[in-house]
């Protein structure tokens, strides 16, 4: 854990190694996901039921990539009941907020008497991937499906690695509460291979959403273009702006839990109490003590956690827009008024009693963030992710004499005669005409 004071001289170079130490892109399975995408795209569901046997130890079929309707009842029956009732207190929550974000069209006739419109309207088919093994969140598959289904998408499709064929009941029963229509047991690369190009078994989407290893991210980046794609997910990160009046065992939990999800994951503690810091840093460690996951949340909290104690709130702030992380926790008295400063994080926690892990499961808003500081020009997933627009320009005769002349200068002055002429032989027409 790295320790910086904004009083110390080396603060600056200490704060941009902070900076630069996040990021750093996966390249070296390039070349494998190429072959990869290439065979699925040749050979279609016999190249995924190949690379399925090599990877998963699953032997399928063209009948039993997809999982069957009955099987998903089955295994979502295994869930107890206070789960499945967390689950959908989670889903009716997301799913309400996402609603609330729901744009309007526009459609308007201005001044120069042309009519205006923007019109938003849904995908017609989503791929959403969720990774195998521990890191299969169920909680995820609701943050990826739910925006889709409230946007208004027909076909949610996830794919899901089950190795050795083993089904994941969580998983299912969040895919089944999230309206998600079809599920195949495949995962890697060449789920994502399939969901964008394809084949006998699996129709192809239009976007494909949802973390994976760096085999499913560098096959996103390849298939972007042809399909679109969300983000490329880095270790998650916190930052805590704490004062001293707060229960230092309540705030190094919240570091904590950041900290368990990967060996790579940051968690920043910035408050103006030396003394308090001391008291955290120590609960950390009183805390990893007994931790289940302590070998990850050890590993991040010694690699990349860090303390920073500034000299006032002010610096707080600044340094949290500065850090533009994923998640912002604000435990101040005045939480509020200083959240309202923060203009760079995924997503603002704030006040003593919301903990980030609320906003993991059941607080609304979504879970699926911008890390690696890119929060200074991205944003969380959302209904928009699931939406797109489409513009519309209406116009009779009065609207184009009044915007037409302009028109025609611009194509000329562009040397585009053809598009000068579409517009000039409509206004001779109507000059001829109105004569
Ligand atoms: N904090 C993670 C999401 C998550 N937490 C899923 C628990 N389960 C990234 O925002
Ligand atoms: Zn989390």
């Amino acid at each position: 854990m790295k320790r910086l004071s904004t009083a110390e001289a080396a603060f600056e170079a200490d704060f941009a190694a902070l900076l630069a130490a996040r990021g750093g892109i996966e390249t070296s399975v390039t070349e494998p996901v190429r072959a990869i995408i290439a065979e699925i795209r040749a050979r279609g569901d016999t190249a995924l039921i190949d690379y399925t046997a090599r990877f998963d130890r699953l032997a399928l079929t063209a009948e039993t990539l997809r999982i069957a309707p009955e099987e998903i009842e089955a295994e979502a029956a295994k869930v107890p009941p206070e789960l499945l009732d967390a689950l959908r207190l989670a889903a009716t929550r997301i799913e309400s907020f996402h609603r609330a974000q729901m744009p309007q069209d526009l459609h308007y006739t201005d001044d120069a008497g042309l009519t205006l419109g923007l019109r938003w309207t849904a995908l017609d088919a989503v791929g959403l991937y969720v990774p195998g093994g521990k890191a299969a969140y169920p909680s995820s598959v609701l943050m990826n499906a739910l925006p889709a289904r409230v946007a208004g998408v027909g076909r949610i499709a996830m794919c899901v690695p089950c190795p050795d064929g083993v089904l994941n009941p969580l998983v299912l029963a969040a895919a089944k509460i999230s309206g998600v229509t079809e599920i195949y047991r495949v995962g890697g690369a060449q789920a994502v291979a399939a969901l964008a190009y394809g084949t006998t078994t699996i129709p192809p989407v239009d976007r494909i959403v949802g973390p994976g290893n760096a085999y499913v991210a560098e096959a996103k980046r390849q298939v972007f273009g042809h399909v679109g794609i969300d983000s490329i997910a880095g270790p998650s990160e916190v930052v805590i702006v704490a004062d001293g009046r707060n229960e230092p065992r309540l705030v190094a939990l919240d570091l904590l839990a950041q900290a368990e999800h990967d060996e790579l994951a940051q968690a920043v503690l910035i408050t103006p109490d030396a003394s308090f810091a001391g008291q955290v840093v120590a609960a950390v460690a009183r805390e990893l003590e007994t931790l289940p996951r302590a070998a990850i949340a050890g590993r991040s909290w010694a690699d990349h956690g860090a303390v920073i104690l500034v000299r006032d709130l002010d610096e707080a702030a600044t340094l949290a827009n500065r850090l533009a992380s994923e998640h912002l926790e604000v435990l101040l008295d005045n939480a509020e008024a200083f959240a309202a400063r923060i203009r760079h994080a995924g997503a603002i926690f704030i006040g003593r009693w919301c903990p980030e892990a609320v906003g993991d499961y059941v607080g609304g808003p979504n879970h699926v963030l911008p890390t690696s500081r890119t929060a200074r020009f991205a944003s969380g997933l959302s209904v928009f992710d699931f939406l797109k627009r489409t513009t519309s320009i209406a116009t009779g005769p009065d609207g184009l004499r009044r915007v037409g002349p302009a028109g025609v200068a611009l194509a000329e002055a562009e040397g585009l005669n053809a598009h000068a002429m579409s517009i000039a032989a409509r206004l001779a027409l109507l000059n001829e005409r109105s004569v």
